[in-house]
C-alpha cells in the first residue's frame, strides 16, 4: 500500500500497530531498553483500559512480565489460583493442579494488565502513543526503508512514520496481516461449529476456582474475575443473537448446567452479553520482511483454553528481545528464529484447545459416540494420574524459567 501525499516525518527504529497486552509489551521492552518507537492505536486510552476479555494468565508469563519490570501490581493484586473444578454427572470433580505440577494460574482482569502496561509505558518510561489514529497503513515492508501512515484524528492528516520494524501488534480485527501478500503466507483455520454466550456478571465468584459444566444442554464456565465480576460461558448455537437471553433465562440455564452439590451460583446483573463464534485460525509465517505480527494479529485461539493472551505475550516477550538485540547490539538471531519459536508454542496450544473443547462439546453434540467418548476421556483425567498429570501440564503452560 503506498500513499503519494503523505508528508515524510520523523524516524523511529520501530512502529508499533495497536496497544494491546503484546504492543503495550514490546514498546516496554524497547522503552526499558533506551529503543525509541511509537504505538498507533486506533481506540482511546480510556477505551483500551476498560475493554473485558481475558483473566487466566499462566505462571511462566507473569515470571515473564516481572524480569522485564512489568508485574508489581499483578503480583499485588492478583489472585492465585491452584485448582479447576469440572462438574458433570451432577457432581463436582476437583482437581488440584498445584499437587501435579507444582505450578498454579493467576486470575487478573486483561483491563488491569492494559492499564499496567499504558501506564508504565507512557507515564514511566515516556513512551509515544498515539490514541484514536485511523486508517493505518504499512508501505515498502520488502524494503529496509519500511513507513507507516495514519490519519491524525485532531487534523485528518495524514502523518507519516519512516522505521526499521514495524511490530503488527493490532489483534484479530487489524489490518498489519492483510499487508502480508497471499502468495507468502498459509493460513490455517479450524471452526469449532458452535458459539458461546460470553457473560460477565456484576457478582461475586460462586467458587474459588475455575469450573467446567459438562452438560447434555452444553458447556457452561465459571471464571473468577475480580471480587465483584464473574465471567460465565454458556454454550450456544452459532450466530445465536444475545438478546434472546434474558437476564432470567441466561441464569435458569447457568444454574442447570453448573448445577452440583455446591450450593447455586450467586446472581448479579449481566453486564456484557455477547456472542463469540468459536474459531481458530494461524498465519504462517508470522514475517514479511520488515513486518513482525504478534498475539491475536497472527493467530486466534477461541478462549475454549484461556491462551490467547497467555500467547500474546509470549510473541511479545520473543519480538521485544529479538528488536532489541538487533538494534542495539547487531544480534539478528532472535529476529531469525522468532516466527519458528512463536509457532512451536502456538500450535502446541491449538492442539490442547482441540482436545479440550471435545470435552466440553462432545456431550451436548447430540451424537452419543462423541458423548460417550468425551465422558471416558473425562473419566480417565479424574482415575489415571498421568492423564491428570498430562492435562495440568498442558493447562498450566510450560514450567517458568
Ligand atoms: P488485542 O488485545 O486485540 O489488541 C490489539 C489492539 O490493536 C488495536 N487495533 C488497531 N490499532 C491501530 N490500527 C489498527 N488498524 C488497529 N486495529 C486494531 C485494538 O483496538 C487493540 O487495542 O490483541 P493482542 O495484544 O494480540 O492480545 C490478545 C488478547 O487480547 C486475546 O488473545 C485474549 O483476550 C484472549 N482471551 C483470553 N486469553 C487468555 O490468555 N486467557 C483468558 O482467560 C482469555 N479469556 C479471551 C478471553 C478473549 C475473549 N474474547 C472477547 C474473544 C475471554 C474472552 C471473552
Amino acid at each position: 500500500m503506498t500513499d503519494t501525499n503523505a508528508a515524510p516525518t520523523a524516524h523511529v527504529p520501530v512502529v508499533i500497530v495497536g496497544a494491546g497486552p503484546a504492543g503495550l509489551t514490546v514498546g516496554n521492552i524497547l522503552r526499558a531498553a533506551g529503543v525509541d518507537c511509537v504505538v498507533l492505536e486506533t481506540e482511546t486510552r480510556e477505551f483500551i483500559e476498560q475493554r473485558p476479555r481475558a483473566g487466566v494468565i499462566e505462571e511462566w508469563c507473569v515470571r515473564g512480565l516481572e524480569r522485564r519490570g512489568l508485574a508489581d501490581t499483578l503480583l499485588e493484586r492478583a489472585q492465585r489460583h491452584t485448582e479447576c473444578e469440572f462438574r458433570f454427572g451432577g457432581r463436582r470433580h476437583r482437581l488440584r493442579y498445584v499437587d501435579l505440577t507444582g505450578r498454579h494460574h493467576y486470575v487478573y482482569p486483561q483491563p488491569w494488565l492494559v492499564t499496567d502496561l499504558v501506564r508504565e509505558y507512557a507515564d514511566v518510561r515516556g513512551g509515544d502513543v498515539r490514541f484514536s489514529v485511523r486508517d493505518v497503513r504499512l508501505h515498502g515492508l520488502d524494503t529496509d526503508r519500511p513507513s507507516v501512515s495514519y490519519l491524525c484524528p485532531d487534523t485528518g492528516e495524514r502523518r507519516t512514520i519512516r522505521c526499521d520494524f514495524v511490530a503488527g501488534c493490532d489483534g484479530a480485527r487489524g489490518v498489519t496481516r492483510a499487508a502480508l501478500p497471499p502468495e507468502r503466507l498459509r493460513v490455517a483455520r479450524h471452526d469449532y461449529g458452535v458459539g458461546w454466550l460470553a457473560l460477565l456478571a456484576e457478582a461475586p465468584a460462586s467458587s474459588d476456582c475455575v469450573v467446567f459444566g459438562i452438560h447434555p444442554r452444553g458447556f457452561a464456565g465459571h471464571m473468577a474475575r475480580s471480587s465483584e465480576v464473574t465471567r460465565y460461558y454458556l454454550e450456544v448455537p452459532r450466530g445465536d443473537d444475545p438478546d434472546t437471553w434474558s437476564h432470567d433465562r441466561v441464569w435458569a440455564e447457568l444454574q442447570e448446567r453448573l448445577a452440583s452439590d455446591a450450593p447455586p451460583l450467586t446472581e448479579g446483573r449481566l453486564i456484557e452479553k455477547r456472542v463469540l463464534d468459536m474459531h481458530n485460525y494461524v498465519v504462517e509465517p508470522m514475517v514479511f520482511g520488515r513486518l513482525f505480527l504478534a498475539g491475536d494479529a497472527a493467530h486466534l485461539t477461541a478462549p475454549i483454553a484461556a491462551k490467547g493472551m497467555n500467547l500474546a505475550l509470549h510473541d511479545a516477550f520473543h519480538l521485544g528481545d529479538g528488536l532489541v538485540a538487533h538494534l542495539t547490539r547487531g544480534d539478528d538471531s532472535g529476529l531469525r528464529t522468532y516466527s519458528e519459536a512463536c509457532l512451536a508454542r502456538v500450535w502446541d496450544c491449538q492442539e490442547f484447545s482441540l482436545w479440550l473443547s471435545e470435552i466440553y462439546h462432545g456431550t451436548s453434540s447430540g451424537d452419543p459416540y462423541r458423548a460417550a467418548t468425551t465422558l471416558a476421556r473425562l473419566r480417565r483425567v479424574f482415575t489415571s494420574p498421568a492423564a491428570a498429570t498430562a492435562f495440568a501440564e498442558q493447562f498450566l503452560g510450560p514450567r517458568p524459567d
